[in-house]
């Protein structure tokens, strides 16, 4: 968290420009503005206890058993005890799996389900009216679109079984507690904003919020993306779950930074594409990219590969070398890992911890947070960057508490955080933070409300988020839907986990997961390879043929880049399109063309390598193509022979 804060302070606060964009932008920029819409402010109102709590949870574009493992493990402890847990995913994933009822949803159709689900509960009496009228405003104009969402529209919309639909609204509508926990699923949309509200609207309608077991709960990505967002590091925020737009809170960080009246711009700067599309452009000429690998991991690779080279300075600070994106760099800076240098992270249920420095980092390598203060000394402004330890920074963040928002560290400092991690809201002198926020201790007597949220009125907002389509359709020349995400033992473009043989081991490489009907037209086997092409360019897999997708969708995972191999990039498909207002991209959607590629015969085969080739295929059985691992072949032999595992009669 020190150094996102201290880059953030760095651009925003001395160079005076909001030419910063974040991780936070891929991955949670739809469930911050969502929630900051729909309940006054950013992070979920809930913690991880909730989950001992709920009788039913719904888990909705989320991979929780392969990406939260150990909460899902949580869940599952839950579920023993009799709790209800309904998944939603387009594919039949290792989450789907445990699930007493799963929603293979058609892609990008989840507002339906989500307004379909209020209505059903609705009807049947599931809303609390007490808590409507205490802690909501907004009520009357969504139930007044609830009647467009009926079963039967709902169920053609999604895909999904009209008694299906009534059996979750069922579930949810009784249980006495209910969390929902959702992911990339939804966030990585053009709706993805409006996909919170929905589940808000769930949640608010029935009065199931902010008490022990219920909520809606957004499940946090990256181990630090909850603290990113609060220190400010996307380009319209600032420390303290603040915005640049607002004149009293640029007033409030410039005081704390100690900086004159007017440093910080009000405008926000450019989202994480656009900015691309600027250096593309030649109007932004320098770039400093700390901690990420845009190359693999931003949509359309193509622009951002076109904008570093077109930019005429490229810095980059990372902790490995080669990365996909490192090749582009003019400068490298090495940066220490997590367990190279003292840090704080904070996880999805706004948790503090303090990662003490396990071992001392190689080289030249230094904590990023130093790095960022260090460049800011030369550029002279030392007096302002001139921290002893991370230590110091933290107590510096601490200061941005933020009395409209409940966010609040003054509770806790390194000391304490030695001992053990701490959660947020901590006010000064707290012995523990609060398990869960916007609960008004003074305002227990019957009428009075017992939650103020954090907004101008202090009540939650409905909003009335009708469904659309995704921005980009299937037609007859594309027309598949490819989606992509992760599986359990790989790390994003694999700069760590990509290291360790045992989880290489576990999940060994790309691959395209398509439907046995859709394999069968295409003339594809198990392992075959095939082309994924979109209006953007395109990536070549081997082939997965399961029923855990739908025909006609497709879904690769996006660990595997161009340090594994040439066109393995799933970015190099994806579109830019975003949401209006959270920017997010639109990852999990795009219209793609499968081909079936004809591998060349590699002509470097030893002769031990073709006896090893020739046990093979006399045991080849169709759908057992892992029977190859550990055998010594080169990348491209191995893919030829997937290929010839594909059509053993060639
Ligand atoms: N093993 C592992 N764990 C991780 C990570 C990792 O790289 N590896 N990364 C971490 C990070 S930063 C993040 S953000 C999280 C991501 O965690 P998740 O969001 O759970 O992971 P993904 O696989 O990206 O996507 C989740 C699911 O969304 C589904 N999906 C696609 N389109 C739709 C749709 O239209 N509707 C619905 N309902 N579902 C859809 C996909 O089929 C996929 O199964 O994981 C974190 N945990
Ligand atoms: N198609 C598609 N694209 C996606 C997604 C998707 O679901 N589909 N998900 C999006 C999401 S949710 C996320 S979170 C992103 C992830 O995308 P990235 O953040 O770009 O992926 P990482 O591999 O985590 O990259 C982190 C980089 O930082 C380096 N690094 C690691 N630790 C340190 C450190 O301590 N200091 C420094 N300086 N460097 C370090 C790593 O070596 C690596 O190069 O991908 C996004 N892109
Ligand atoms: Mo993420």
């Amino acid at each position: 968290m020190e150094a996102q804060y201290l880059a953030g302070k760095l651009a925003k606060g001395f160079l005076r420009t909001n030419n910063i964009d974040s991780n936070s932008r891929l991955c949670m920029a739809s469930a911050a503005s969502g929630y900051k819409l729909s309940l006054g402010a950013d992070g979920p109102p809930g913690s991880y206890q909730d989950i001992d709590r709920l009788d039913c949870a719904l888990v909705i574009g989320a991979n929780m058993a392969e990406c939260h493992p150990i909460l899902f493990l949580r869940l599952m402890d839950r579920k023993k005890r009799g709790a209800k847990i309904i998944v939603v995913d387009p594919r039949r994933t290792a989450t789907a799996d445990k699930a007493d009822l799963f929603l293979p949803i058609k892609p990008g159709t989840d507002l339906a389900l989500l307004n379909g689900l209020l209505h059903l509960l609705e009807q049947a009496g599931h809303t609390d009216e007490q808590f409507v009228s205490q802690s909501t405003e907004g009520w009357a104009e969504l139930k007044a679109m609830l009647p467009e969402y009926p079963p039967e529209r709902v169920a053609r919309l999604t895909g999904l079984r009209e008694e299906d639909l009534r059996r979750a609204a069922q579930w949810i509508g009784e249980a006495p507690e209910f969390s929902t926990f959702w992911t990339m699923g939804l966030n990585q949309s053009t709706h993805g904003t409006w996909q919170t509200n929905a589940i808000c609207n769930l949640h608010l309608a029935a009065g199931k919020i902010c008490r022990p077991g219920s909520g809606p709960f957004s499940l946090t990505g990256q181990p630090n993306a909850m603290g990113g967002r609060e220190v400010g590091y996307l380009s319209h925020t600032l420390p303290g779950q603040r915005s640049v737009s607002d004149a009293a809170d640029r007033a409030a960080v410039e005081q704390i930074w100690g900086v004159p009246p007017g440093s910080i711009q009000p405008k926000p700067g450019p989202d994480a594409v656009e900015m691309f599309q600027k250096i593309e452009a030649g109007q932004v000429q320098v770039v400093w990219i700390i901690g990420t690998n845009p190359v693999a991991s931003m949509p359309n690779r193509s622009r951002v590969i076109a904008a570093l080279q077109r930019a005429e300075y490229v810095i980059v600070q990372d902790a490995f070398h080669p990365t996909e994106t490192t090749r582009y760099a003019d400068l490298l800076l090495p940066g220490a890992l997590w367990a190279e240098a003292e840090g704080t992270m904070v996880n999805s249920e706004r948790g503090v911890t303090l990662m003490p420095r396990a071992v001392a980092p190689p080289g030249d390598a230094r904590a990023d947070w130093q790095i960022i203060a260090q460049v800011a000394q030369h550029l002279g402004f030392g007096g302002h960057f001139n921290y002893a330890s991370a230590s110091e920074v933290f107590d510096e963040i601490r200061q941005t508490w933020n009395a409209k928002t409940g966010y609040d560290l003054r509770g806790m400092d390194y000391p304490k955080l030695r001992v053990a991690s701490r959660q947020w809201p901590m006010p000064p002198d707290a012995e523990r933070g609060d398990a869960i926020r916007y609960v008004n201790p003074a305002r227990t007597t019957a009428g009075a409300a017992r939650i103020t949220f954090p907004t101008p009125s202090g009540k939650a907002r409905f909003f009335a988020r009708p469904f659309l389509p995704p921005a980009e359709q299937p037609d007859a020349q594309f027309p598949f839907i490819l989606t992509n995400g992760r599986v359990e033992h790989q790390w994003h473009t694999l700069t760590k986990t990509g290291k360790v043989a045992r989880l290489n081991k576990l999940n060994p490489g790309a691959f395209l997961q398509i439907h046995p009907l859709d394999a069968d037209q295409l003339g594809v086997l198990q392992g075959g390879l095939v082309r994924v092409a979109s209006r953007r360019g395109f990536a070549i897999y081997p082939a997965q043929v399961t029923d855990r997708v739908r025909p006609g969708e497709c879904f690769a995972p996006i660990h595997w880049n161009d340090q594994y191999g040439e066109n393995l990039c799933v970015n190099a498909t994806t579109t830019e399109a975003r949401d209006e207002i959270s920017l997010q991209p639109e990852f999990k959607f795009s219209a793609v063309a499968l081909t079936r590629v004809a591998a060349a015969v590699p002509d470097d085969f030893s002769s031990e390598q073709k006896n090893i080739l020739l046990r093979h295929l006399a045991q080849f059985r169709p759908g057992s193509p892992a029977q190859l691992e550990g055998a010594p072949f080169t990348a491209s032999q191995r893919e030829f022979i997937r290929h010839l595992l594909a059509q053993p009669e060639s």
